[in-house]
C-alpha cells in the first residue's frame, strides 16, 4: 500500500524517535560523574564528622547507570560500593548490630523504582558491610526493613509479610488486599518500635499514608504525602508531604498516640521538620537513626523520579538549624534511600522540636 513518500519518511523518524525513547528508558539511570563541593559544603560534613561516627549506605547509579548500594562514613567520607551487580539495588537497611544489610535487587539489569508494586520483577538479599556473604534471602519481595526483634519486614504488592532469618519461616502480617481494599500496594511498611503497628504508604487502589494496628486490626489514616516512618521512641514519626514547602517537598514530623496522629488538625507549620535553604530542596527518603538525634536523606533541585534525578545524601543534627544540613554526596547521578547506623554519637543530645 502506497503512502506518498514523505509521509512515509516522517513514520520512520517517528519510529526511529520512540525506539530511541525507549532504549533510553531500558538503559536506566544516567551514570553521571563527580562535581566538587563548596568549601561551604566541606566545612559543613567535616564539622558531622567530628559530632558523629557512623555508617551510611545509599544506592547510587554512578557505576553502571543500575543502581549499586554504596557505603561512607557520617561525613561522607571513604565512600565505596558494597555491591557490584549487574541489577538495580535499592532500599539499603542496616539490621539493628549494624552487621548487615538488606536490599531490594531486580531480576532484570533495569527496573525502574515504580515496578516495586510488581514484587515477582525484584528479590530481597543481604550482604555483610565488610561487603563478605552476599545471598537472596527473600524471593519476589520488596521494601525490606528491620522489626525491633530483629526480623525482616516486606511486601508483596497489597501484602506484607514478617521473615525469620533462623527459620526462613514467613509470616503473613497484613492482607491488605483483604482488609484495606482489593488492588492496594502497600509501600515501605515500617514496624514500630513497641511491635504494635505497621506504618505504610498505600499506592495503587489507595493514596495515603497511615498506621495499622497489629492488635485492632484497624487502619487509621495519617493523611497524604508517602514515606512514613517512626522515630525510635515510638511516639513521633516523620513522613515527606508533597507541593508545599521549597521546591515542592519538605519532611513533616508529628506526635503519635495510640496508632493514630496525636493532633490530626495540626496545621502544616507545626508539621515542617525539615525543609532545605536553597535551591536543592526537593526532599525524599527520610530515615531517623536508631538514637534519635539524627536525620539521612536526600534531595534534588530538578526533576521528581526518585530512581532518575540528581538527589544528593544529606544528613542532619535534629533540632539543629536546617542550615547545619550537609550534604555528603557530589555526583550528578541518581543517590538515593539513604540509612545510617551510628556508631559513636559525640555530639549533644538535641533539644526535640517538638
Ligand atoms: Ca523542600
Ligand atoms: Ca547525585
Amino acid at each position: 500500500m502506497g503512502h506518498p513518500r514523505h509521509i512515509r519518511a516522517r513514520r520512520a523518524a517517528t519510529l526511529i524517535a520512540a525506539a530511541a525513547l525507549s532504549l533510553s528508558a531500558w538503559a536506566g539511570a544516567p551514570r553521571g560523574k563527580a562535581v566538587e563541593p563548596t568549601p561551604g559544603e566541606l566545612e559543613a560534613a567535616k564539622k558531622i564528622g567530628e559530632q558523629l561516627d557512623a555508617l551510611i549506605v545509599w544506592s547510587t547509579s554512578r557505576v553502571s547507570g543500575s543502581h549499586d548500594i554504596w557505603i561512607m562514613k557520617a561525613d561522607g567520607s571513604d565512600a565505596r560500593p558494597l555491591t557490584k551487580s549487574d541489577a538495580v539495588d535499592w532500599f539499603a537497611r542496616f539490621s539493628p548490630d549494624g552487621k548487615q544489610v538488606i536490599f531490594t535487587r531486580s531480576k532484570a539489569p533495569w527496573q525502574s523504582e515504580m515496578n516495586a508494586q510488581y514484587a515477582n520483577r525484584w528479590d530481597i538479599w543481604i550482604i555483610n558491610v565488610d561487603g563478605t556473604g552476599e545471598r537472596k534471602l527473600i524471593p519476589d519481595a520488596t521494601w525490606g526493613t528491620w522489626t525491633p526483634d530483629g526480623k525482616v519486614l516486606f511486601s508483596r504488592g497489597g501484602k506484607v509479610f514478617t521473615f525469620d532469618l533462623g527459620s526462613s519461616k514467613e509470616e503473613l502480617v497484613l492482607d491488605g488486599d483483604e482488609v484495606l481494599k482489593a488492588g492496594v500496594i502497600v509501600q515501605q511498611p515500617q514496624m514500630s518500635p513497641d511491635g504494635k503497628y505497621i506504618a505504610a504508604t498505600l499506592r495503587g487502589r489507595m493514596r495515603e499514608t497511615g498506621i495499622w494496628s497489629l492488635e485492632r486490626k484497624s487502619w487509621a489514616t495519617v493523611g497524604g504525602g508517602c514515606q512514613i516512618n517512626w522515630f525510635p521512641s515510638g511516639d513521633r514519626m516523620i513522613r515527606m508531604n508533597e507541593n508545599t514547602g521549597r521546591g515542592g517537598t519538605e519532611v513533616f514530623a508529628f506526635p503519635v498516640k495510640d496508632g493514630a496522629p496525636a493532633n490530626p488538625d495540626a496545621p502544616y507549620e507545626e508539621l515542617r521538620f525539615m525543609d532545605l535553604p536553597g535551591a536543592r530542596s526537593h526532599e525524599y527518603f527520610p530515615v531517623i537513626s536508631r538514637n534519635g538525634r539524627w536525620m539521612v536523606w536526600c534531595a534534588t533541585d530538578r526533576g521528581h523520579d526518585h530512581d532518575i534525578y540528581d538527589y544528593e545524601v544529606f544528613i542532619w543534627r535534629i533540632g539543629s538549624p536546617h542550615s547545619e544540613a550537609a550534604r555528603l554526596t557530589f555526583h550528578t547521578g541518581n543517590d538515593r534511600w539513604p540509612d545510617i547506623f551510628v556508631i559513636e554519637d559525640r555530639s549533644a543530645p538535641a533539644e526535640q522540636a517538638r
